[in-house]
């Protein structure tokens, strides 16, 4: 399958050997212990190792997106369909976060120190229309992930600008990124750039390469 597949446009040379490899992962079902767990007993979930640093993991495409060029359209099934920019981004309330990564590669990172706009901000200016159940991240990138409304509709869901009191570095998604804490790391979109709300789930980029639907680390749903 092409590299640059299901990307919005083309941009050039994509990480080909890393997308071939995890794509590969997929199909053998690597790292998969077969094992269940549960957040409010264990920290860290089936099959995950702890790490202090902090892994650079994308399409090797890093847009170098200024504040002020950065924006973020939201439209679909919404009775709002809006567009916010940096300052727009900057007007909403501000919330400060800490959370725990996973990352389907099996790296966990605890304690990320984050702030930024709470998703159930988004929402409420957005007005996801009933018939909306599941949405598609796109990114400045060309990368895309979908996710159910019911897993951001949530407090600890939120659009990241500062990572331990610094603007977000480029290579993590900056100067704005999603970030979904209870799902694993892929479905945290870096460079976010539009959200469409759909009545019917379709899948993002690793997502038709493989990767589950959901992606909850604490059911291990890495694949499939
Ligand atoms: N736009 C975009 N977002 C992305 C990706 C990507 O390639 N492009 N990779 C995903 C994957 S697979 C992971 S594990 C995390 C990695 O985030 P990090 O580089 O900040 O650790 O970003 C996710 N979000
Ligand atoms: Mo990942």
């Amino acid at each position: 399958m092409g590299a640059s597949e299901g990307a919005d446009d083309p941009h050039g040379d994509v990480n080909a050997k890393l997308i071939q490899a995890k794509e590969k992962w997929a199909e053998e079902g690597r790292a998969l212990t077969g094992s269940t767990s549960d957040p409010r007993y264990n920290r860290l979930p089936p099959g995950q190792r702890l790490t202090k640093d902090f892994p650079v993991l994308d399409l090797g495409i890093q847009p170098n997106l200024a504040q002020k060029e950065w924006s973020l359209s939201v439209a679909g099934m919404v009775a709002n369909p809006l567009r916010w920019d940096w300052a727009a981004l900057m007007d909403q309330p501000q919330v400060s976060y800490r959370n725990d990564i996973h990352c389907v590669t099996t790296w966990s990172r605890y304690d990320n120190q984050w702030r930024g706009v709470a998703f159930t901000t988004l929402l409420a200016a957005a007005k996801p229309l009933p018939s909306a159940k599941f949405l598609m991240v796109k990114s400045f990138d060309g990368y895309s992930t979908n996710v159910p409304l019911a897993d951001v509709d949530r407090d600890d869901v939120f659009l990241a600008h500062t990572w331990q009191d610094k603007p977000l570095d480029r290579d993590h998604g900056g100067p704005v990124r999603l970030v979904v804490p209870h799902l694993y790391f892929w479905k945290s979109a870096k460079w976010i750039r539009h959200i469409t709300f759909m009545d019917r789930d379709q899948p993002g980029y690793w997502e038709a390469r493989g990767y589950h639907m959901r992606g909850n680390p604490w059911k291990e749903q890495r694949y499939g």
